[in-house]
């Protein structure tokens, strides 16, 4: 490849390729220990039940840095090439580092598919790529947010508008209860000033608005199953609390995610939903970002402007 190109580390959670490589995922995901055996069923179990067993965030983050590249080659022809970064399965982020150093790339940008801060997310990723490209002699910039993007506000407004009338005619809009959730983290956090919190009720309050809607609440989704206590409440009790109060129709709006992935298809999808008919709600949710060409925007917009820095 020419030496003259930008590196773009497009840096991602990461999913098993197969049933066999969950233990691998989830030992890796638990810094090295290996989960019990009841651990490892239940992980899988979840995976066998998101369309039997099937890895849709490989393929989405797939289709995400395809799209993303060719929206910088029509930006800047020739200027920047992607390279993909997991966090937890391969290539790892630091793979994807060595692989742009050894393709004589001297310059890069990192940029990670999820838009809101934490040191326990964003922050950790970037510390990893940060400390090979610094091993490997890669200068590397870093966006650290977007959750604010006027294009990821636009393009998170049509989903709750296309999920408001997704009701029907006969549900007044005013009367669905739109539910912005995100994956919960250990409450610590809140002690460390991580701004997580803060920047996912901003996307919330911004998107809510855009769509034209002031009857939403944020609530935390997918909380690790460790002995310190996680950010709450979780979606689960926010059902529970929203039916007690005589609310009917809930729209779920995953804005901590982009794309399709366990969390969502089986967390929301499979969890909640059995949960919301349990108590005699009816739960919509909003599509996933994916390949939207309105978010390939955003992370275009940010690579071209962590240059310009
Ligand atoms: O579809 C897939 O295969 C992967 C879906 C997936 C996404 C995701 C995103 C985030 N996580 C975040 C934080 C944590 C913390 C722990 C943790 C644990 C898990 C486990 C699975 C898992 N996460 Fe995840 N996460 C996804 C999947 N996550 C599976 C392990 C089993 C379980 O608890 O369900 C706890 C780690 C520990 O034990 O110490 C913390 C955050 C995000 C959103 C930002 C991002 O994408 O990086 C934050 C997708």
């Amino acid at each position: 490849m020419s030496n003259a190109k930008i590196g773009v580390l497009v840096m991602s959670y990461g999913t098993p390729e197969s049933l066999d490589e969950v233990e691998e995922y989830y030992t890796h995901i638990r810094r090295g220990n290996p989960p019990t055996p009841e651990q490892l069923a239940d992980l899988t179990n979840r995976y066998e039940a998101i369309v039997g067993g099937f890895f849709p965030l490989r393929k989405n983050t797939d289709n995400q840095v395809a799209a993303l590249q060719q929206w910088l080659d029509e930006a800047a022809p020739g200027t920047y090439r992607c390279y993909q970064g997991l966090k937890h399965a391969r290539p790892y982020i630091e793979d994807g580092v060595r692989q742009m150093s050894e393709d004589g790339v001297k310059e890069a940008v990192g940029i990670v598919l999820a838009p809101h801060y934490s040191f326990m997310s964003v922050g950790g990723y970037i510390k990893r790529a940060k400390e090979t490209a610094e091993q490997l002699g890669v200068a590397m910039r870093f966006v650290e947010e977007y959750h604010l993007h006027p294009k990821l506000i636009e393009a998170l407004s049509q989903r709750v508008e296309r999920g408001l009338a997704a009701f029907g005619p006969e549900v007044d809009r005013v009367a669905v209860k739109v539910l912005f959730s995100a994956h919960s983290l250990p409450e610590r956090i809140v002690q460390m000033k991580d701004p997580y919190p803060e920047q996912l009720l901003a996307t919330a309050a911004a998107t809510a608005s855009a769509a034209g809607t002031s009857n939403w609440q944020f609530t935390w989704q997918s909380a690790g199953r460790t002995h310190e206590p996680w950010l709450g409440p979780d979606i689960l009790e926010t059902l529970q609390e929203l039916a007690a109060n005589g609310v009917k129709h809930v729209l779920a709006a995953p804005i901590g995610f982009v794309s399709d992935h366990l969390e969502v298809l089986y967390d929301l999808d499979i969890e909640a939903k059995a949960e919301a008919a349990r108590l005699g709600l009816h739960l919509e949710r909003i599509e996933m970002l994916n390949t939207d060409p309105l978010y390939m925007e955003v992370l275009g917009d940010c690579v071209l402007h962590a240059r310009e820095k």
